[in-house]
């Protein structure tokens, strides 16, 4: 059962009168992946919310609050929306559909907002990384740049943003290997990809995403504090939502970490990725829609 179908169900004919309902709401919002202190502070404030309000339509508030939770985390411009070079580096930990999200943003860029794209294989580490993402390339036609396996990842994104300024493309998307790094190492490993593209592109126009896999639960929030406490994240790319009938991870995401998903992906194919909406996600987590 999807989450909102759960939580549609455990409001239908409640009304707002019995503390029990909230305490039940907190367990509920935990099992959609919410944070402790994330499930918490919300129905603490739907709580106080009823205190003074008729106690009905329960659910629509709380959609509100949730809306209000995301919106109040500050949005970055739209990248496609930029007319110098944009550097996009994708991050994350193994496996959670980097290299994926690569293909599909570069043939979004490519095609929807009628950007020169280049695929950066930053991922030097596994030769089938490169491979995999050289076959993205072929299929969607567009120009992959690649060293060899054991390569500098750092060395692969300064050659792609000097084939986009010589005229080849206008937004590099790089894909980075999954390993799980401590923060000291992937510090060591970022602090040389930061100088070769700080030399060349406005600090603007480069973006660090984080993706994370939406079936890992409330661990991606984990994974999001080690990564953003490393790198100072721009967002989120939250990947195989259709795997998952949960998503409350992008509610702590915004309010603990003050981190906006940026996309939503929900399959393997290219189109299967969308900008974030805050309003239409919130719809749907609450089964509202
Ligand atoms: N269902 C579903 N599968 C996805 C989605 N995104 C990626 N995948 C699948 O997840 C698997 C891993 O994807 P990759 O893109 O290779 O992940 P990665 O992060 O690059 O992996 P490493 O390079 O090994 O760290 C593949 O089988 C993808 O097809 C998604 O949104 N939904
Ligand atoms: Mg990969």
């Amino acid at each position: 059962m999807k989450f909102g179908e759960k939580l549609k169900l455990f409001f239908s004919g409640k009304s707002a009168e019995s503390d029990e309902l909230f305490d039940d709401l907190c367990d509920l919002l935990i099992e959609g992946d919410f944070g402790v202190s994330q499930s918490f502070k919300t129905a603490e404030m739907l709580k106080n919310h009823f205190k003074k309000e008729n106690k009905d339509n329960v659910l629509p508030k709380l959609a509100e609050i949730l809306e209000d939770e995301l919106l109040k985390v500050k949005q970055n411009d739209d990248p496609a929306a930029q007319e110098k070079l944009t550097v996009i580096l994708l991050l994350g930990v193994n496996g959670v559909g980097k290299t994926t999200t690569a293909a599909k943003l570069a043939n979004l860029y490519n095609v929807k907002y009628g950007k020169k794209t280049i695929l950066a294989a930053a991922d030097t580490f596994r030769a089938a990384a490169i491979d995999q993402l050289k076959i993205h390339g072929n299929k969607l036609d567009m120009r992959v740049v690649a060293h060899k396996q054991g390569g500098d990842p750092a060395a692969v994104v300064y050659d792609a943003l000097d084939a986009a300024q010589s005229g080849g493309g206008s937004v590099v998307i790089a894909d980075t290997a999954g390993r799980m790094h401590t923060k000291s190492a992937l510090v060591e490993e970022l602090k040389k990809i930061n100088r070769v593209v700080e030399a060349k592109v406005e600090k603007a126009n480069y973006i660090k995403y984080l993706v994370l896999d939406a079936t890992t639960g409330r661990n991606a929030l984990a994974q999001a504090e080690i990564f953003n406490s490393a790198v100072s994240l721009d967002g989120v790319v939250l990947t195989k939502y259709d795997s998952t009938a949960k998503g409350g991870i992008v509610f702590s995401l915004a309010s603990e970490l003050q981190l906006p998903t940026v996309y939503i992906c929900t399959g393997e194919k290219y189109n299967d990725i969308e900008v974030f909406n805050q309003h239409e996600f919130v719809k749907e987590f609450t089964g509202i829609a």
